[in-house]
């Protein structure tokens, strides 16, 4: 885990660290950055988070060149590995090539593609799940690992099938066939309120590969439960988005509440200098210094 290694490596070895690994969601650069200077050692880069950002819904309603664009700055603001949220691929195995292929020259260090149709819906919305059919899954896994810019890159592949309601037999016989294609990972998800589900999942799994969560729905599992059910990354996929939000809707509340304008010293607000600090302004001023002629 040496920062010096590419971030494919970095991520890679998160995967085979042996202990569960926390990775909490970004949705644009500056988040990703607080992220990073928080300590975490990976990043995932939310698919609901950044279509939020932009003020759409988690239904592939940006186009993928606008998502790109957003994670192109991410990875450059940052130096942890990010794991791309790559929706369903955005079409079929053919786009997941060019999507893998432009993340690749990014410098983005892996992706997790889920197994729904496209259009995809977020996970937790209220309907019908419509899964992609198995095989042509497996397409798009193998056409996501040709595309790959080195050995490292990590591909999750990522089953809805607990999602969509069809069980765990179903969940577990996508995940073998994923892993034979070619996934780096298994993302498991669940909307259960409990960890019983994915538990059930990681028994009969077996470490077969790697294994990841994402429990937005069952956030209270002591983390020794990841532990003792062998999962390598534990996804908190969507908690800077709503700290985010609420920040700010707690910020403006307070302003209206007071005439419109701040209260004088009000810790709510980080000072002007985190701004600074996060955009790196000291780097500028020290490049000002070996570059511009002394005035
Ligand atoms: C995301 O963060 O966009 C995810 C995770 O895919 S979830 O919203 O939990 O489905
Ligand atoms: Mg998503």
């Amino acid at each position: 885990d040496q920062e010096s290694a590419p971030a494919t490596s970095r991520l890679r070895a998160l995967l085979h660290a042996g202990a569960p690994i926390p990775v909490i969601d970004a949705y644009d650069a500056l988040s990703a950055r607080i992220v990073e200077s928080a300590g975490y050692r990976a990043i995932w880069a939310s698919g609901l988070g950044i279509s939020a950002s932009f003020g759409l819904r988690d239904n592939n309603e940006a186009s993928w060149t606008q998502i790109l664009d957003s994670l192109e700055l991410m990875a450059e603001a940052t130096s942890v590995p990010i794991l791309v949220d790559g929706d369903s691929g955005f079409g079929n195995f053919n786009n997941v090539r060019r999507f893998v292929k432009k993340i690749g020259q990014r410098g983005l260090a892996g992706v997790c593609i889920e197994d729904k149709a496209f259009p995809k819906a977020n996970s937790f919305a209220e309907r019908t799940h419509e899964l992609c059919p198995a095989g042509e899954f497996c397409g798009k896994i193998r056409a996501a690992k040709d595309s790959q810019p080195d050995d490292d890159f990590v591909v999750v592949a990522r089953t809805e099938a607990l999602i969509a309601g069809h069980g765990l037999d179903a969940a577990l016989a996508r995940a073998e066939a994923y892993r034979h294609a070619g996934a780096d990972a298994i993302l498991v998800h669940s909307k259960a309120t409990t960890a019983e589900e994915v538990a059930a999942f990681a028994a009969r799994w077996g470490g077969r590969a790697p294994l990841v969560v994402v429990p937005t729905t069952y956030a209270d599992t002591p983390a020794d439960t990841f532990q003792r059910m062998g999962v390598s990354l534990v996804i908190w996929a969507n908690f800077t988005l709503r700290a985010a939000i609420q920040g700010i809707e707690n910020a403006c509340a307070a302003q209206q509440a007071n005439g419109g304008a701040p209260e004088p010293g009000d810790a709510r607000y980080a000072p002007l200098k985190r701004v600074f600090e996060l955009t790196d302004e000291q780097e500028l001023r020290a490049a000002e210094q070996h570059y511009m002629p002394a005035a």
